[in-house]
C-alpha cells in the first residue's frame, strides 16, 4: 500500500488558494455529481483537512471560548462606551454587516445594551455589488475603524479575511495593536499564520504576514484560524470560508449572549452549538437530488441568457443577496444574471447608508416590491426564480406571487423548512430541509425559559442551510455553463491584488508556462495589446483598475500564453468558441 502523501507544514501556497482534490473534475460531471461533490467538500469544515485543526477541534474551540469571554465582558457593560466591531471585505464584509445587525437585534430583544457595528471595504454599496479594489487599501481600513470607534473606550475588533490576506483588515489590526488600551484584536481566517499573504501592500512597509505575526506575539489578541480545506472552486472563499465564518462567529456570540441571560442553557457549550451546525449540514445535503435539479434549472437559464432570481422574506432573504453579489467577480457574470431580492428591501436590512444608488440616476433595487414592479413583468420561460420561503404567515401573498410568475412560464424553485407546507406542490423543484427545530436545539430549561435564543439559533441554522443551497445552485449553474475548468475559475475578474495574482496562477496552470510568462499574458490581455514594455513597472493597483473594467481577461491571457494566439486572434476565436473547447483541442485540458 502506498503511504499517504503528507502535506508539508511549511508549504507556501496558502491552503485557501490550493485546488481541492475532491473537485478537480467538477466540470465534467452532471448536476447530481456537482451537488454530491460540494457535499463532500463542505464536510471538510467539520471533519478538517489533512492534519490541520478543523472547526470542530479542541484548539479552535479553546480560541472561540476566549473570544466569547471577551464578547461577554463587552455585552455586560451598559455604559455605552464599549463595542463589538466586525469587519471584512467582499463576502467577509457582508457577513460582518449581517452578524452585527442580527446580534444587535438579539441584544435589543434581550434588553442588553450592546453595541455592535460593522465595516466593509468600499462602504454599504459593497454589501450588494462587488467592490474589490477598496480591499487593497490598508489606510482606508484604519481610517474607517478610527471613525467608527471614535467615542469608544473599549472595542472588541473582529477582522475577517478568509485568506489572511486583505490589506483593509491588516490596516485595522495594526491600528488595534498600536492602541492597546482601547482594542482587543481578533483575526478570523482559514490559513495557518505562516501562509498569511507576504506580498507587499502598496504604500505601506508591512505585509499581511507581518501584521499576523505581530498579532501572534502581541499577547492581547486572538487568532482564530481553523483550516477548512481548499475551496470547491479554487480561491472562492465565499463558499467554505463564508460558511465557516458564519458558523464560528454565530456560535461565539450566541454563547456570549446565552452566558448573560441563560447561563444553564445548552447554548453555553460551543461544542453543542457547532454540532447543531454539523447536523444542519447533513440535513441540507440529504436534499442532494432536489439541489441537483435546481442546479440544472438555473444552468438552463444562464445558458440561454436568462436570469436566476432569489426572493426571500425576513432577514434570511439576505442569503440571496450574499450569494448573488459574488457571481460577478467569480464567474464574470453580468450583474443581472443572478440577483437577490428581499421583502421591504433596505427597511428590513437597516444598513448604515440606507437606500443605495447603482449609478447616479439608478437606484440599486433589492426589494421584493422592486422585483414585482420591475422584474416580474419582464420574466420569461428562460428565467428561474428561487423562493426562500418564509413561515406560514404570508402563505396567501406567496401563493399569489407564485401564480403570477408561473403565468410567465418561468421555472420555480422553493426552499422550504416546514415539515409540511401547502406550497410545496407549486414548485417545479422543491428543496425541503427538515430543520433541527425540535430535535437538535432543545430549550432544556423548561417552559419558563425564554425561547428567544433557541429561536435565534434556529434562524441561524436555516440561514446556513440556505447559504449552502444557494452556493450550490449558483456555483453549479456556472460550472455547467463552462465558467470553471478543472476546479479553477477560468473567467475570474481581475479586480484586486489577490485576484490579479490568482489570474496569473490560473494562466500559468492552463498554458503550462512559468509565472513570468503568465504575468505578461495577463498584462497583454488587460491592456489588449501585444507589447506591454511600458506598463511592466506600473503598480499592480493600476493594472487592477484597468482589469476590473475589461471582459475575458483570463480567457484571452490563457490563449496568448500558449503562444498560439495574438491578442486579436484570441479575441476572435473566443467570439465563437469557449476557452474550455479551445484548450481541449490544443490538448492542454483532457
Ligand atoms: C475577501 C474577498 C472575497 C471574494 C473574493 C475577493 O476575501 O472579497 O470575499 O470572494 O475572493 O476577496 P478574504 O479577505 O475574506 O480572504
Amino acid at each position: 500500500m502506498s503511504a499517504k502523501k503528507k502535506y508539508p507544514k511549511d508549504a507556501t501556497t496558502p491552503i485557501t488558494e490550493l485546488r481541492n482534490e475532491l473537485t478537480i473534475d467538477i466540470d465534467v460531471g452532471t448536476a447530481t455529481d456537482i451537488a454530491r461533490t460540494l457535499r463532500q467538500c463542505d464536510a471538510q469544515i467539520f471533519l478538517g483537512w489533512k492534519d490541520f485543526p478543523s472547526v470542530l477541534d479542541e484548539n479552535t474551540i479553546e480560541a472561540m471560548d476566549k473570544v466569547a469571554e471577551k464578547a461577554k465582558e463587552i455585552l455586560r457593560d451598559s455604559s455605552g462606551d464599549k463595542a463589538i466591531v466586525i469587519s471584512g471585505c467582499g463576502t467577509s464584509g457582508r457577513l460582518a454587516y449581517f452578524l452585527a445587525h442580527k446580534f444587535s437585534q438579539l441584544a435589543e430583544a434581550q434588553q442588553i445594551s450592546a453595541c455592535y457595528d460593522y465595516l466593509i471595504a468600499g462602504g454599504d454599496i459593497a454589501l450588494f455589488t462587488s467592490q474589490e479594489a477598496p480591499e487593497d487599501d490598508w489606510k482606508r481600513g484604519e481610517e474607517d475603524l478610527i471613525h467608527l470607534s471614535r467615542s469608544k473606550k473599549q472595542v472588541l475588533f473582529i477582522g475577517i479575511t478568509c485568506g489572511l490576506s486583505a490589506p483593509y483588515v491588516a490596516g485595522q489590526l495594526d491600528h488595534c495593536m498600536r492602541h492597546r488600551d482601547t482594542f482587543i484584536p481578533v483575526l478570523l481566517g482559514f490559513n495557518p499564520v505562516h501562509q498569511a499573504r507576504k506580498n507587499p501592500i502598496e504604500q505601506w512597509d508591512k505585509s499581511f504576514f507581518d501584521v499576523a505575526n505581530a498579532l501572534e506575539d502581541y499577547g492581547k489578541g486572538i487568532i482564530l484560524n481553523p483550516v477548512v480545506g481548499p475551496e470547491a472552486i479554487t480561491g472562492s472563499s465565499r463558499m467554505k470560508g463564508g460558511s465557516a465564518t458564519k458558523i464560528l462567529l454565530e456560535s461565539i456570540l450566541l454563547k456570549a449572549h446565552a452566558s448573560i441571560s441563560q447561563p444553564r442553557s445548552v447554548l453555553n457549550r460551543l461544542t453543542e452549538i457547532l454540532l447543531m451546525y454539523e447536523n444542519m449540514y447533513r440535513r441540507t445535503y440529504l436534499s442532494c437530488s432536489s439541489i441537483a435539479c435546481a442546479i440544472e434549472l438555473a444552468a438552463k437559464s444562464l445558458k440561454s441568457n436568462g436570469h436566476v432570481f432569489y426572493i426571500g422574506w425576513g432577514l434570511k432573504g439576505f442569503m440571496g443577496l450574499l450569494d448573488a453579489s459574488e457571481c460577478v467577480p467569480t464567474f464574470s457574470a453580468n450583474f443581472d444574471d443572478v440577483r437577490g431580492f428581499i421583502e421591504e428591501g433596505y427597511s428590513t436590512l437597516n444598513n448604515r447608508e440606507g437606500e443605495l444608488m447603482l449609478t447616479e440616476s439608478k437606484k440599486l433595487c433589492i426589494s421584493l416590491e422592486d422585483f414585482q414592479s420591475n422584474f416580474l413583468p419582464e420574466l420569461t420561460l428562460h428565467d428561474t426564480v428561487v423562493f426562500i420561503l418564509p413561515d406560514n404567515k404570508v402563505v396567501q401573498e406567496v401563493t399569489q406571487l407564485i401564480h403570477l410568475i408561473k403565468e410567465k412560464g418561468t421555472q420555480l424553485i422553493g426552499i422550504i423548512f416546514q415539515k409540511e407546507s401547502e406550497l410545496s406542490n407549486l414548485f417545479k423543484s422543491c428543496i425541503h430541509v427538515e430543520g433541527n427545530h425540535s430535535s437538535g436545539c432543545i430549550n432544556e430549561e423548561g417552559p419558563s425559559t425564554p425561547i428567544l435564543l433557541t429561536d435565534f439559533l434556529n434562524q441561524c441554522l436555516q440561514e446556513i442551510s440556505i447559504k449552502w443551497i444557494l452556493n450550490a445552485i449558483s456555483t453549479g449553474a456556472h460550472v455547467l455553463k463552462g465558467k470553471v475548468i478543472r476546479g479553477l475559475m477560468i473567467d475570474v475578474k481581475v479586480s484586486n491584488n489577490k485576484l490579479f495574482h490568482r489570474a496569473i496562477s490560473i494562466v500559468s496552470t492552463f498554458a503550462r508556462v512559468d509565472q513570468k510568462c503568465a504575468l505578461h499574458a495577463v498584462l497583454k490581455a488587460i491592456y489588449r495589446r501585444d507589447s506591454i514594455d511600458d506598463v511592466l513597472n506600473l503598480q499592480i493597483s493600476e493594472h487592477v483598475a484597468r482589469g476590473t473594467v475589461m471582459d475575458q481577461v483570463v480567457p484571452v491571457a490563457v490563449l496568448i500564453a500558449t503562444d498560439k494566439f495574438s491578442i486579436a486572434s484570441a479575441m476572435e476565436v473566443l467570439r465563437t468558441s469557449t476557452v474550455s473547447h479551445i484548450l481541449k483541442s490544443l490538448g492542454l485540458v483532457e
